[in-house]
């Protein structure tokens, strides 16, 4: 059932009259919805309006916060750097009240972006450009947050990229079984196992001092950059949910986890999926260009694992919620967090096959 949106749009501050409310079915978490609004004046305005996930995000005050945060920040070095916020970053509209969200009487969670036109999101990655252009966006976001204060932000999902933990969940999820699904995941499950090594390295070389801890994005999935329908190039970075300290690894691990297969996240013929070296470049050449001043030389050596890595991490978190029972991410099919984590899997083998061709493409481009 949709809800009463009129009831909902009421509380925010829009201008004209509610035309439309339209699903739109994008991301795992919230449910979004494109609003459309006509002024006196016959002008159409749309936004969107998203219902927060409030199982994922149990404290959406805090998180709404850093948001609000972000946005200004951004808002002021873009405008510094003679670009235009309005574009480039998001923006929210306030309630009624003066607040970044409405919360129902039943206790849902809304919140209101201006929808940014001329721009999409694609669901696939349409080109070697595309990919240059996503990953060079993510690069800039990173830049352009360099000098945030990260003690202001608060950890939205408490250790989201701390992969031991994520491996801790997911044995745990192995052993209890709640599902009786294990027999169906044998081979996945050993996959996971054999990896265990990987899971602390970049975590280890935070706490040492190796790494720098950075304000990072955290869920760089290609179709979380808004693409410019004429020039093509990357506009604007959304979905800063999960906006926090974190490491550049996972915003260019994840990236590349999502936009170098060539196939969709959840294919169940796998003979489609594997690490695409030319995607692959693109979004190696696409970030460097943006970053490649101030990421240390171990954060250059280290992106081929860090694409590696978060290929595990995510396929392993598929998997757990499917032995958990999909209480996590959004499904279609019963099976489809195995489906999903089975992909991840693949991309992962092909990457070990192609590692050393991986590093090559870095190195030239560094
Ligand atoms: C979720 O919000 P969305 O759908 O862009 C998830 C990411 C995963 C991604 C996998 C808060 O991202 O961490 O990488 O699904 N976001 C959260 O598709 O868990
Ligand atoms: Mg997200």
């Amino acid at each position: 059932m949709q809800p009463a949106f009129a009831s909902i749009t009421k509380h925010f501050e829009f201008k004209g009259n509610l035309l439309e409310v339209k699903p739109y079915e994008v991301g795992h978490i919230h449910d979004t919805y494109i609003a459309t609004f006509q002024n006196t004046d016959g002008a159409v305005q749309r936004y969107t309006l998203q219902r927060i996930n409030h199982n994922v995000f149990q404290t959406p005050e805090k998180l709404m916060n850093n948001i609000q945060k972000v946005t200004a920040y951004l808002r002021e070095k873009i405008a510094a750097t003679g670009g235009d916020p309005a574009r480039e970053t998001l923006t929210l509209v306030h309630t009624t009240e003066g607040k970044t969200f409405y919360t129902t009487p039943a206790g849902d969670y809304w919140r209101v972006y201006i929808f940014i036109e001329n721009t999409q999101t694609y669901e696939e990655i349409q080109s070697l450009d595309h990919a240059y252009n996503v990953s060079r966006a993510f690069g800039r976001f990173q830049n352009l947050l360099r000098d945030f204060p990260a003690e202001e932000l608060h950890e939205t999902i408490p250790n989201f990229h701390h992969t031991p933990k994520r491996f801790e969940a997911f044995l745990d999820a192995v052993e209890k079984d709640t599902q009786e699904r294990v027999r169906f995941a044998g081979e996945e499950i050993e996959f996971v196992k054999a990896r265990a090594e990987n899971a602390p390295v970049l975590v280890d070389l935070i706490r040492q001092g190796e790494l720098p801890l950075r304000v990072t994005h955290n869920d760089t999935k290609f179709n979380n950059v808004l693409i410019d329908n004429k020039t093509g190039e990357g506009v604007c970075v959304v979905d800063l949910d999960t906006v926090m300290p974190g490491s550049s690894l996972y915003d260019f691990g994840d990236s590349v986890r999502s936009g170098a297969n060539p196939a969709a996240e959840g294919e169940s013929d796998l003979s489609k999926v594997e690490i695409d070296l030319e995607r692959f470049e693109g979004f190696v050449h696409g970030y460097l260009d943006a970053t490649r001043d101030f990421l240390t030389p171990l954060e250059i050596d280290l992106l081929p694992f860090s694409a590696k890595l978060m290929t595990v991490e995510c396929g392993m978190r598929f998997l757990t919620d499917y032995l958990q029972g999909d209480v996590y991410f959004k499904i279609d099919h019963e099976s489809h967090n195995l489906d999903r984590a089975r992909t991840q899997f693949k991309i992962v083998a092909d990457m070990e096959g192609k590692f050393g061709r991986m590093g090559e493409i870095v190195e030239r481009y560094r």
